[in-house]
C-alpha cells in the first residue's frame, strides 16, 4: 500500500476530488499554505494499493493544471536592499507536487 501526498491550487481541487471519488479512491484534503507564495493552496492524502498508484496519478495530472502566478515584492524593512525586486515577479505554479510513500501499516478502529 502507498500514501500519495499531492499538493495542488485551490482552483483544481474539487475537481480533483469529484474525479477521485468517481474512480474510487479515499482521499483527505488539507487546507496548506505554499512555503514560497506564502497563499493558500490543498493537499491530498490519498491511500491506496500498489497496483492503483498509477491510476491516481493520471487522475491527478488530468484534473490539475500548471498556472503563472505573481509574486508580490516584500519591503527589505530596513535589511539588505541589494537583493530587493521592487517589482512583481511572475513564477509558474506546478499542476501538482507529489510524493508517493510506502505505508508500513494502515488500520481503522
Ligand atoms: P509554494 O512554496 O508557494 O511555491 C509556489 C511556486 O513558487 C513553486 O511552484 C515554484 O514555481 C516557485 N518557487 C517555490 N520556491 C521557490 C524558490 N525558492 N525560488 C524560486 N521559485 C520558487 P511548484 O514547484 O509547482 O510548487 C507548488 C507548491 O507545492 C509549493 O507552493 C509548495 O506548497 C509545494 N511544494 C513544492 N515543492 C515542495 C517540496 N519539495 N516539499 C514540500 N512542498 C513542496
Amino acid at each position: 500500500m502507498k500514501l500519495i501526498i499531492a499538493v495542488v491550487q485551490d482552483q483544481d481541487s474539487n475537481r480533483l476530488s469529484n474525479a477521485l471519488v468517481e474512480h474510487n479512491f479515499r482521499a483527505t484534503k488539507l487546507a496548506t499554505t505554499g512555503g514560497f507564495l506564502k497563499s493558500g493552496n490543498t493537499t491530498f492524502m490519498i491511500g491506496t494499493d500498489d497496483a492503483r498508484v498509477e491510476k491516481a496519478l493520471e487522475i491527478i495530472r488530468i484534473n490539475c493544471k500548471a498556472r503563472d502566478q505573481l509574486v508580490a515584492p516584500v519591503s527589505p524593512m530596513g535589511g539588505n536592499a541589494d537583493s530587493y525586486v521592487p517589482y512583481p515577479v511572475e513564477v509558474e505554479v506546478g499542476g501538482a507536487t507529489v510524493f508517493v510513500l510506502p505505508i508500513e501499516q494502515f488500520l481503522q478502529f
